[in-house]
């Protein structure tokens, strides 16, 4: 027997109740998509968030011509445009589908709408200024998604851009005007350009970035890191929101150090750090990505969380010796959490699999390792 830390002496339960409390923390954060059949909802949605709720989500079917959807931190309202035929004017219709949101629990309701439309459509119907205006007087923040843009380059400047056509519709929403030139107010804030793929169905899109820019700013204060946690094409959100958990962690790791702890009571730490690296995989969404349960999740962080407090790691580190103090405590925990955030960063981004790991991941826990032990260095260090 050595006296090294097992894993199965780690209680896992901080890392369950860390991720729930994450998860209610953050809450959730809901979009309406609005716009007729075709226009590119759910290809936009599958850009922007990583995943088609309608198919792998919660669906609840509202009332005709309305859908909602959600999974932890994203809820998804999937409304039909206005169908030419129908008997209730489209406004009305439109309100009568707000009014049964607005019954729905205080974690469904819209934060911001994705008013949906074709931009090679020349203008906005009658019908799409009424629904709009309904959002406004909703007082919903409303931005106006033209899809399905096409950016073709110019046979003689080689610059990619938009067609005349799509030019004049972007200059009549910008400043729009009736049929008699007076200008009218429609009530969306902004108009931003989008495309999903090219016409032939491949590359990465575009304007989408600027489309999750828009959406957070519009984004109500207390929806924002939802949002920043439900979308997937800004990285450095989620870092941003990841930074403060370990600095809390580090903090709070060195407190718990302030009369040095001895090595073999190195797991002392281990609540510390489950919490911590259970709120960064809710960041992350990892259970989303790798479709592990949180215990399985918990499982892994504390068989990391194990080796990293195992003290035949601890005395490789400066300033260890038979006690860890509070320095060593915070480089620790610190170390730990960086270490953690980069695995979850490259689940993310698919750069591993972590089905896969879980049955491999002890190949992978002597770099993981290896990472930590030298940040915890480098941390005492400066
Ligand atoms: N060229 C091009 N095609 C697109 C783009 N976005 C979506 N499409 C295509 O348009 C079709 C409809 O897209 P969806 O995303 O299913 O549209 P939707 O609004 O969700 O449609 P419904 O759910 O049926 O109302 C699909 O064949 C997409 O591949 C785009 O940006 N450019
Ligand atoms: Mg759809």
């Amino acid at each position: 027997m050595t006296d090294e830390i097992e894993p199965s002496n780690i209680d896992e339960t901080p890392f369950i109740e860390g991720t729930a409390n994450a998860k209610s923390r953050y809450g959730r954060f809901n979009l309406a998509v609005i716009g007729g059949t075709g226009v590119g909802k759910s290809s936009l949605i599958n850009a922007v968030f990583g995943r088609d709720l309608a198919k792998v989500g919660k669906g609840l079917p509202v009332t005709r011509g309305v859908q909602y959807y959600s999974d932890d931190s994203l809820g998804i309202w999937d409304i039909e445009g206005f169908e030419i035929g129908s008997t209730v004017p489209p406004g009305e219709q439109l309100r009568g589908h707000l009014e049964e949101i607005a019954r729905h629990p205080k974690d469904q309701q819209i934060s911001v709408v994705w008013y949906c439309v074709k931009s090679n459509d020349d203008r906005l119907t009658p019908a799409d200024v009424a629904m709009i205006g309904e959002l406004s007087r909703a007082r919903l923040p409303v931005i106006l998604v033209l899809t399905k843009v096409d950016w073709s380059k110019n046979p003689i400047t080689g610059q990619r851009g938009v067609s005349k056509s799509v030019e004049e519709f972007v200059d009549w929403l910008e400043n729009p005007v009736d049929e008699n030139g007076q200008p009218i107010s429609i009530g969306y804030e902004r108009v931003i350009l989008t495309s999903t793929s090219d016409k032939h169905g491949k590359g990465k899109g575009h304007g989408l970035g600027e489309l999750v820019a828009e959406t957070l700013t519009l984004s109500p204060e207390d929806e924002k890191d939802a949002f920043r946690i439900a979308q997937r094409l800004n990285l450095p959100w989620k870092r941003e929101l990841a930074r403060p958990i370990i600095n809390a962690a580090t903090v709070a790791a060195a407190g718990a150090a302030a009369v040095p702890l001895p090595v073999a009571d190195a797991v002392t730490l281990a609540p510390i750090q489950l919490g911590m690296m259970a709120r960064i995989s809710v960041i992350y969404d990892i259970e989303m990505k790798t479709a592990l349960s949180t215990s399985a999740l918990a499982n892994l962080g504390a068989q990391l969380a194990g080796r990293a407090l195992a003290s035949s790691l601890i005395k490789l580190i400066p300033g260890a010796g038979s006690v860890i103090n509070a320095g060593v405590a915070g480089a620790l925990t610190g170390a730990t959490g960086e270490g953690w955030l980069r695995l979850c960063e490259q689940v993310y981004t698919g750069k591993i699999d972590l089905d896969q790991m879980n049955e491999a991941w002890g190949d992978y826990v002597p770099g993981f390792l290896d990472v930590i032990r030298k940040m915890a260095t480098q941390r005492l260090g400066k």
